[in-house]
């Protein structure tokens, strides 16, 4: 039987599944590839995999426009497949998690094929948010809206009525307040959840029930819903939680219950909603993939966090990279984001325009330190396929290979996402250096087998085995939520957990004394019993 509460102290990573593992050939991740991974992965240690979405889609969104909930993209494989690959991680011991996507559809969904085959005022288009040109104008969207990934949040259709996409006009957004809608996310929980998954991570969970009371207000009017979102003005309603109450009944049917994170942009005072125990269960916080790497940042985003997990007696979660964010290997190694913000490859060319130099070896010192502090906390830690092997940002993508619309709305000023999502290097020559044995959708570099797991695998020293004995020793200290600080200096964070595991690392750039204890684990190396920078170091 399983602890019902394995999820709230889980390593859990997540897989990008067209850029993982390609068994077929086509360049393309698949299901058999994660398959044929899976000594990987045990070899790792984590607890679960979330799997980003593997559903039949046109790919306007890297698959979060979903056509069919309850299928797999033939590209990718089949449902035999995945009942297969839940069967090859449980015998293992490993958890999966799915991504659910349900405040849009794609535009390719049966249900929008529907709504705009149908007439006007026709109930197929109430599953969405249809309406006519502001006052009635044909050429005028209905408000001013913008989406996130740039341009109007409203497309026009042939017959001059429009429809909200608060992301790609591929991707319309879903009328939560409608039954079918409501009942048949449901059915899609339970389909997974019958086939074994053990839980759900929730795509932009805070947006789907929208208060859509008219006249619309306008953009430029309405406050910021949160510092990491852009000003839209749908985010957050207080009614998504009665969605949640009910997916909650179903989850808590099964033995053990299915588990649920809420990707909810919101500040963190409202995260606690998502994370209670009639709600989803936990609430991602972003707060530390935001913040530099900075003592007092860091400080702060912990306490924050941990007293939020404390109030409503759910659990943290960390993170530092996903398939959204440029890789937290190469934010350290960036100058100061000029312009501040969310270093996920905004404002990624400097003040002056130009692309900024990356100090590689400064953002690999940084990203080991900060992962063996994070891997320290309590709560649950999520890993983003591609960090245990300390793999760079690809900045040098050809134009015509680009795929993500999140790069094309700013012509470059913004990295996008597909620097993050280049398919993984597993040896060290080869095609598409061991991904599979055809090319790779997205041009790997060729310094990627510099960074293979083949290149990793027998170096005592490499990011790859700091990860895996960091899994192994955590696994074995996880105990209880507890962590004690033990100030010393503005720079230096130093803090216990149960069982006499100490966590120091050093923010400064000064060597400062370790404490006296045995060393188990140090990201980097030590001068002796000195902690030199940029440099996290367990003790017992
Ligand atoms: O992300 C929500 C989201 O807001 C991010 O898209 C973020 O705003 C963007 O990456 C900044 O460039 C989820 C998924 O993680 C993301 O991949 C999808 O694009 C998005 O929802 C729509 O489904």
């Amino acid at each position: 039987t399983t602890d019902p509460d394995w999820w709230r102290q889980a390593v859990v990573y997540q897989i990008y599944p067209r850029s993982f593992a390609d068994a077929n050939g086509d360049g393309v991740g698949d299901l058999p590839g994660i398959i044929s991974r899976v000594p990987y992965l045990v070899a790792l240690g984590i607890d679960a995999v979330w799997l980003s979405p593997f559903y039949p889609s046109a790919l306007a969104d890297g698959g979060y426009d979903v056509d069919d909930y309850r299928n797999v993209d033939p590209r990718l494989g089949t449902l035999e497949d995945f009942d297969q690959l839940v069967e090859a991680l449980h015998v293992e011991g490993i958890k999966l998690i799915v991504d659910i996507v349900p405040n849009h559809t794609s535009n390719r969904h049966e249900w929008f094929v529907e709504a705009l085959a149908a007439a006007k005022g026709h109930p197929a288009r109430d599953r969405y948010i249809f309406r006519d040109g502001l006052d009635g104008a044909p050429d005028q969207p209905p408000s001013d809206w913008d989406s996130v990934f740039g341009g109007s949040a409203w497309a026009q259709t042939d017959d001059g009525q429009w429809y909200l996409h608060m992301f790609a006009a591929e991707q319309p957004d879903l009328n939560w307040q409608h039954p079918e809608v409501r009942s048949d996310f449901l059915d899609t929980l339970k389909f997974w959840s019958d086939r074994g998954v053990d839980g759900f991570r929730v795509d932009v969970a805070h947006a789907l029930v929208k208060d859509l009371s008219e006249p619309f207000p306008s953009q430029a009017a309405l406050p910021r819903q949160s510092e990491s979102y852009g000003k839209h003005p749908l985010w957050d309603q207080d009614g998504v939680h009665e969605i949640y109450k009910d997916w909650r009944k179903l989850l808590n049917t099964y033995d053990p219950p299915r588990s649920a994170v809420a990707e909810a942009f919101v500040p963190a005072s409202r995260r606690a909603r998502y994370a209670s125990a009639d709600g989803l269960g936990q609430a991602f916080n972003f707060d530390l993939l935001q913040a530099d790497f900075e003592y007092e940042k860091f400080r702060q985003v912990i306490e924050a966090n941990l007293a939020l997990a404390d109030e409503n007696g759910s659990s943290s979660t960390w993170v530092f990279s996903n398939h959204d964010v440029v890789r937290h290997a190469t934010r350290y190694g960036l100058p100061k984001n000029p312009k501040g913000g969310w270093q996920d490859g905004k404002d990624w060319l400097l003040s002056n325009g130009t692309e900024p130099t990356v100090d590689v070896a400064l953002g690999l010192r940084r990203a080991r330190a900060a992962t063996l502090l994070m891997l320290a906390l309590p709560g649950s830690a999520y890993l983003y396929q591609g960090e245990e092997l300390g793999l760079q940002e690809v900045g040098e993508l050809p134009a015509a290979n680009l795929q993500d619309p999140a790069y094309f709305r700013s012509k470059g000023a913004e990295k996008g996402r597909d620097g993050c999502r280049v398919p993984i290097p597993w040896t060290v020559e080869g095609l598409s250096f061991g991904f599979g044995s055809g090319g790779s959708h997205l041009v790997q570099p060729k310094w990627f087998g510099a960074y293979s797991v083949e290149a990793q695998q027998a170096d005592v020293e490499s990011t790859l085995s700091l990860y895996r004995k960091a899994l192994a020793v955590r696994r074995g200290l996880r105990t209880g939520n507890s962590l004690t600080w033990v100030d010393e200096s503005d720079s230096v964070m130093h803090f216990t957990r149960p069982g006499g595991w100490q966590c120091v690392t050093n923010f400064g750039v000064a060597p400062v004394e370790l404490p006296d204890a045995a060393v188990v684990l140090s990201s980097g190396p030590l001068d002796g019993d000195k902690l030199p920078g940029d440099t996290t170091a367990w003790l017992i």
